[in-house]
């Protein structure tokens, strides 16, 4: 076999090849050749490979920033102190990859994604169980935290607020003996009230005077919120009892917080903190109080997210969702509930400068007001969701009462400009003097309950506080019909009067009737407790003040004394469970509106007409003195003509 001749690289010329038998030396020559051409082969496929690797090769440096991804996500970096790193227990030592403690973290990633998509799976599901109004609901209260947000960041002081003249905040002393005496027994049942909560309660929202401990109801919500204090504050002030005054400022000052993940009732929570607030800022003139009421009703608004605009019955003060009570019929709200907003509101928007709160209220009357009325009366149900009416039920007690007494109360708080509410408040009145207000067969005046068009014959306790209101509204009535309406009044508190008079402990009942046989009594076990309500004494006091009929302090002062004698116990006043036992047995609570109305509309009787007087001040359903706005000069951002007017500069903050 012959070797193939080399062809030249180059043009340099290659020595003749030797072609006698092979030699060693041309052995070596021919081998040092073919080595040569591996070498290059070897080298070129060398060059190739590199080539190939700097191209092809996955990116180490993006494993290593994994690693690092790894550790900043999974492993808690706490120094040692000794260039170690311990995780959850292990020590890993130095800067060494060790191959397990790799595969370790890269599970425990892919658990940690797995867990992540888990929930948010779970979330997903959730959301979608939720209904339409309850994700709306969300959305707005979100919106709503992010508004407040903002101005809480705009430090902008508010305008001016002009406040109304105060008149009669203190004084009231009659000049009588014996009238000073009665009044000065009622404070201090005030102060034994008062000091037994502080004692025992202080903080809860009402008192338990037997067990001696805190008490409170679902319409408060899971939270301390010490309503019994804010309720109590306007009584303890005009009763010039200044430094429980001051103990209530404080723990309110201090306490009082509404970022609580709690759910209230919108009403309860208006009239009574809302209206408590209130009245203490006016009397006291403490900003802490107004400004307390307004981060409050922020609190409140989310209620109104409804399709129509009328309020659920119920917010969590947190998440902002609402419901509706679960006894109301079809879903609805109840007219007393979210037709007694008004005065509050419109005193928290001329506070403000913010129209908002003036605005939700005006929107559910103008609703109310389109609406065909069956019978012309308003039923005690609406639905939130539809806009119709739930059962047609008609009440001026339970359910109804309030709504009836703020269209008059709108209109006497406006310095009866707002002549929308008094028509409204005329045309109600007419339609429930045709259908529910009759006489009984021993010829008492009594209201019933309208249902589906039925007569119930049967009248709450509730329903007591009318005889003041017909008095109340007598002055501006319709075809100058005073006369009629003062004595409906006197007529109803005489009725109300004759329930307490025919029970064994001269208090009366929570429902009496006036069928068959009865009348003006209980008739059903459980209608026979008295809980220290405030209604009939209510209409006794707004009767004295238009008539004063000393008939109304006598009547007045027989409950103050059977209160005193069947309520009274060593830890504070207890209700009754049966007003027709000689040996009642009590129901263990204090209840806030004791304090706030009962107290209070007593002490009122008994003191002369200049404190507080009727034509500078308006309370609320909770006996919460709120003064009379001269709207008619005013804008809602305070701008006021301030002729007669002393004024205040207030800077509010909301929450
Ligand atoms: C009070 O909370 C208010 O007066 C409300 O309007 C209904 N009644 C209770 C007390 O009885």
């Amino acid at each position: 076999m012959t070797t193939p001749a080399l062809l030249p690289l180059s043009g340099r010329r290659i020595p003749p090849l030797n072609l006698g038998p092979p030699s060693f030396s041309h052995h070596r020559a021919t081998l040092r050749l073919s080595e040569k051409f591996i070498l290059l082969l070897i080298l070129s496929a060398f060059i190739t490979l590199c080539f190939g690797a700097f191209f092809f090769l996955p990116d180490s440096s993006k494993h290593k920033r994994f690693d690092l991804g790894l550790e900043d996500v999974l492993i808690p970096h706490v120094d040692t102190g000794k260039g170690e790193k311990d995780l959850g227990g292990f020590l890993i030592h130095g800067q060494g990859h060790d191959e397990h403690r790799h595969r370790e973290e890269e599970e425990r990633l892919r658990n940690k994604i797995r867990a992540d998509h888990e929930r948010a799976l779970e979330e997903a599901k959730e959301k979608l169980k939720k209904s339409r109004e309850t994700i709306q609901a969300e959305i707005e209260t979100e919106k709503n935290k992010i508004a407040q947000e903002i101005k809480k960041k705009e430090t902008k002081p508010l305008p001016p607020v002009p406040l109304p003249n105060l008149i009669g905040i203190n004084g009231g002393e009659p000049e009588d003996e014996d009238t000073r005496e009665k009044r000065e027994k009622i404070k201090e049942m005030m102060k034994h009230a008062w000091s037994n909560y502080r004692k025992y309660g202080w903080g809860h929202n009402e008192l338990k005077p037997i067990a001696m401990k805190g008490h409170s109801t679902n319409i408060f919500g899971s939270s301390k919120m010490g309503a019994t204090i804010v309720d109590a504050l306007d009584t303890l002030y005009i009763m010039g009892l200044h430094e429980e005054f001051k103990e209530g400022q404080e723990w309110i000052d201090h306490n009082l917080d509404f970022s609580v993940n709690s759910e209230v009732s919108v009403f309860e929570v208006n009239i009574r903190f809302i209206g408590g607030l209130l009245a203490a800022y006016y009397l006291s003139g403490q900003e802490v109080f107004k400004n307390k009421a307004v981060q409050l009703a922020g609190k409140l608004l989310p209620a109104f997210n409804t399709p129509t605009g009328i309020p659920w019955a119920m917010v969590n003060l947190k998440s902002g969702i609402g419901r509706n009570w679960g006894w109301a019929s079809a879903g609805s709200s109840i007219l007393a509930e979210f037709g007694t907003l008004h005065m509050e509101f419109v005193h928290l928007s001329y506070l403000t400068g913010d129209p908002v709160y003036f605005q939700k209220v005006m929107h559910i009357r103008k609703l109310l007001q389109k609406m065909d009325r069956p019978d012309g009366l308003y039923p005690n149900y609406l639905n939130p969701k539809t806009g119709r009416w739930g059962q047609h039920h008609t009440s001026v007690g339970g359910l109804g009462d309030s709504f009836y007494e703020y269209l008059l109360k709108a209109w006497l708080m406006s310095d009866k400009t707002d002549i929308e509410a008094r028509k409204m408040y005329d045309d109600a009145i007419e339609a429930i003097e045709k259908h529910l207000i009759r006489t009984s067969n021993g010829g008492l005046t009594f209201i019933g309950e309208w249902k589906n068009g039925h007569l119930e014959r049967k009248m709450g306790h509730l329903t007591c506080f009318a005889g003041g209101m017909f008095a109340l509204g007598a002055d501006g009535s319709r075809k100058d019909k005073a006369g009629h309406y003062l004595q409906l009044g006197a007529e109803i508190a005489h009725t109300c009067h004759e329930s307490y008079d025919r029970t064994v402990l001269k208090l009366g009942p929570e429902a009496f009737k006036f069928d068959g046989g009865a009348e003006a009594v209980a008739v059903r076990q459980n209608e026979k407790y008295y809980i220290l309500r405030p209604e009939v004494i209510e209409t006794y006091w707004y009767m004295w003040r238009f008539t004063h009929d000393p008939k109304y302090r006598q009547w007045g002062w027989e409950a103050t004394e059977a209160i005193e004698k069947y309520c009274r116990v060593r830890g504070g006043f207890s209700g009754i469970k049966d007003v027709y036992s000689s040996a009642p047995a009590y129901d263990d609570v204090q209840q806030s509106f004791f304090l706030a109305e009962t107290l209070k509309y007593l002490y009122l009787l008994f003191s002369n007409d200049d404190l507080l007087p009727l034509d500078h001040w308006v309370f609320n359903t909770e006996a919460h003195p709120l003064p009379v706005l001269h709207l008619a000069n005013t804008t809602l951002s305070g701008n006021l003509d301030l002729r007669n007017h002393e004024t205040r500069t207030t800077e509010l903050h909301p929450q």
